[in-house]
């Protein structure tokens, strides 16, 4: 996700850090290449002009701080305008007095309600929350089924009545239901269409004034660019939204409408749909994203997803292994196990500050991801002696390994060479000689 944008802006930044001193002119050049890669990126014209106001603003209206140089003091304007501009609003969800607070999702057909509603409830649910379903999309039986599915699948309680009634009075028997099991939040799925009309918008607005949901989130497709922004104030004029959540950010989209959605409708973003999987839905914060898209990596969300995927006590005896330089190829798999347990290995990395330019290079993730399975097999061959020794790995032992992985003698001198240059790579991290460079040199 953003990544043409993420590559011009870190090149002018780069530019501009590589000058030392630099002129107004510098700035204004740099100001302008920014400028043009917004617009590239599809965002809205009239919140770029905005933007760049009010960085220019901010470059010469503030003395530079102690401890930046200049180019990074015009870096921190870009950064910190852009936490501005995708920011608005309250993004905590607004909760009942009385649970269960309710939560209706709305949108365009294909705008990914329905899997929306699921990873949601998957997220209230991880968070403590006792979720309810609610399926509220009366126009195809698909509709329903798809949302009973996902819900068995991920172990949530879904309350239909097929598409026989009103989408009003499942509403209202849902929320009855879900007082009766004591559940904590209902999440209404409703229907969608192919374009905004009259009676859609009837529908959904009756809906919400029956209900009188807490929350009425407008889900819309990120890859649909300006007409996202168009759609959501449309919405917003019509019906009244609390909050947006952008999904299939993880698609090409260019960014733009994620960049504008919140400045164009004043409506906050309160979640971002980055996948197809069930877990793939993350609580959205404008200062992570705008440093993911200026290419400073997104350690804290990282280390969200880390936490709940890694087991904390295998990290530590990891890292103690690390220091004392002792990592085997056992503990490799592992670790190995437990990164791709966090998603797709170029967005995990591009998470890493510094490695987002890194992360592009890489395979394609099924690529990756096969790489890794086979990286899997070669040391689930191994004997643990091996696991633990591989310099003992010889000629006739790697023939072996390689029979019983069903993979060839290069894969596995392949792995056994990436494995050192590894070890030798948290060596030299554990003994503070070598850190993963920096975007924009020293911080
Ligand atoms: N890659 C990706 N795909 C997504 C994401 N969110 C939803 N999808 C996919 O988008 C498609 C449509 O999603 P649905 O949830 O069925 O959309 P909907 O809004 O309920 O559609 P209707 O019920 O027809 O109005 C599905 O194939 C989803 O898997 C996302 O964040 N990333
Ligand atoms: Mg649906």
């Amino acid at each position: 996700m953003f990544d043409t944008l993420t590559d011009k802006l870190t090149a002018v930044f780069r530019k501009l850090t590589n000058r030392g001193r630099l002129t107004e002119k510098d700035v204004d050049e740099a100001l302008r290449e920014v400028r043009m890669a917004l617009l590239e990126a599809d965002v809205n014209f009239k919140v770029v002009r905005d933007f760049i106001a009010k960085v220019r603003e901010r470059c010469v209206g503030t003395d530079v701080l102690e401890g930046l140089n200049p180019a990074q003091h015009v870096i921190k304007a870009v950064h910190e305008q852009m936490i501005a501009m995708l920011s608005g609003g309250d993004r905590r969800m607004m909760a009942a007095s009385q649970p269960p607070t309710v939560v209706m999702l709305l949108g365009l057909q294909g705008s990914g309600k329905t899997t929306t509603a699921a990873k949601l409830a998957l997220h209230l649910k991880r968070q403590g929350g006792k979720p309810l379903l609610v399926a509220a999309d009366t126009r195809r039986p698909a509709a329903v089924e798809q949302l009973v599915a996902l819900g068995k699948q991920l172990d949530l309680p879904v309350y239909e009545e097929g598409t026989r009634s009103q989408p009003i009075a499942i509403a209202r028997n849902g929320l009855a239901r879900a007082k009766e099991m004591a559940a904590t939040w209902v999440i209404l799925d409703t229907g969608g269409r192919l374009h905004i009309d009259e009676e859609l918008m009837q529908e959904v607005a009756d809906i919400r004034r029956d209900v009188q949901p807490q929350e009425a989130l407008l889900v819309v497709d990120a890859m649909t660019g300006q007409d996202a922004v168009r759609v959501a104030e449309e919405f917003h004029k019509k019906v009244g939204l609390t909050g947006l959540i952008l999904t299939k950010l993880d698609g090409d989209a260019r960014g733009g409408a994620a960049l504008s959605i919140t400045a164009v409708t004043g409506v906050p973003l309160k979640f971002i749909g980055v996948g197809e999987k069930a877990d793939a839905l993350e609580p959205f914060h404008p200062d992570r994203m705008a440093s993911r898209i200026l290419g400073m990596g997104d350690v804290l969300t990282l280390i969200e997803k880390a936490q709940e995927n890694i087991d904390l006590q295998k990290a530590q005896e990891l890292q103690k292994k690390m220091a004392k330089s002792s990592m085997d190829l056992g503990d490799f798999l592992d670790q190995m196990r437990q990164v791709r347990k966090m998603g797709p290995l170029s967005q995990v990395l591009g998470m890493i500050p510094g490695f987002g330019a890194v992360s592009k290079n890489l395979p394609t993730d099924e690529f990756g991801d096969k790489q890794l399975a086979k990286v899997e097999a070669v040391i689930l061959s191994m004997t643990p002696n091996e696991r633990h020794n591989p310099d003992v790995i010889d000629g006739s032992r790697r023939r072996r390994i390689a029979k019983g992985s069903g993979t060839t003698v290069q894969d596995v001198n392949q792995i056994l060479n990436q494995f050192r240059q590894i070890q030798k790579l948290m060596k030299d991290m554990a003994s503070g000689k070598k850190m993963p460079g920096l975007p924009f040199g020293r911080r």
